[in-house]
């Protein structure tokens, strides 16, 4: 394993708890003002999650749905609504909610601002929604702390494809060992692995139980040293760079992990 030279974000659910009640419930108003019975309850939305983007979301959900329109074009159509009204609808939540970053996540990105290691975001999400997120949380310079900053319009294929953490090694011009992601759920972690990249995993409220495999640690959240597999030295203090680097050493003993 090379030095530790970046580090590659996701964003729903490691940076911020933003499902359960921020897509989820803003998709539900986006249903009820378009005048659709549909409701997406947690439970279904923790299946519906298994798909990544939102308007793909919406489509596979209308698969199911003898309600939804019969045309492919017309779904598409209302998929395309719904889901700008959903995005509208989030930023509003977040602007209301002033929903923070998960505990650790900033404390870990000031130190690699310190340290002079490059971040980047790596995401299916829509950019308005991370923008939403960020400015709230970083404020209007958040631009400032990521070298690069790839989202669901820019790419072809949305995790678990790995083509979004392709693009943030070519743009950041690293090899994949330089690097680390830091993601939450079974299709994240199956992206940046198939880039080759080493990844940590911060358990969200979606995924606390999910099975995920090749991850060379994971753990509960960067604001504490327990509860992380392989276990953390020390008890005092969030997870820093030392940490990351520590597993990414350890890589090879523990590649069997899952
Ligand atoms: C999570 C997603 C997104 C969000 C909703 O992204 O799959 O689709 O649920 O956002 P990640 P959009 O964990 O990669 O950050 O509606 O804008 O897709
Ligand atoms: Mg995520």
């Amino acid at each position: 394993m090379s030095q530790l030279q970046a580090i590659l974000w996701d964003v729903d659910g490691t940076l911020a708890e933003t499902e359960r009640d921020g897509h989820r419930v803003a998709f539900n108003r986006a249903f009820e003002a378009k005048g659709l019975p549909w409701r997406w309850d947690e439970a279904h939305y923790g299946e519906l999650l298994r798909v990544a983007g939102g308007r793909e979301r919406l489509l596979h959900d209308m698969a199911s749905r003898p309600d939804a329109p019969p045309l492919a074009d017309e779904r598409t159509r209302l998929a395309r609504e719904l889901h700008m009204s959903k995005n509208a609808l989030f930023g509003q939540w977040l602007r209301a909610s002033g929903t923070p970053l998960r505990p650790g996540v900033l404390p870990l990105m000031q130190q690699c601002r310190e340290h002079g290691i490059r971040m980047g975001i790596t995401t299916t999400t829509s950019r308005i929604n991370l923008q939403a997120l960020m400015q709230s949380a970083l404020g209007p310079r958040w631009a400032d702390w990521f070298a690069v900053v790839i989202c669901g319009e820019d790419v072809q294929r949305k995790k678990p494809d790995p083509e979004v953490y392709q693009r943030a090694l070519q743009a950041l011009d690293l090899p994949p060992l330089a690097v680390v992601a830091i993601e939450d759920s079974p299709g994240g972690v199956a992206a940046a692995r198939a880039a080759d990249i080493p990844v940590v995993v911060t358990r969200s409220h979606y995924f606390a139980q999910a099975t995920i495999e090749g991850a060379i640690a994971i753990g509960p959240g960067l604001h504490q040293r327990e509860g992380w597999r392989p276990a953390l030295r020390g008890t005092h203090g969030p997870v820093g760079l030392d940490d990351l680097q520590a597993w990414c050493s350890e890589m090879d003993s523990v590649s069997q992990f899952g």
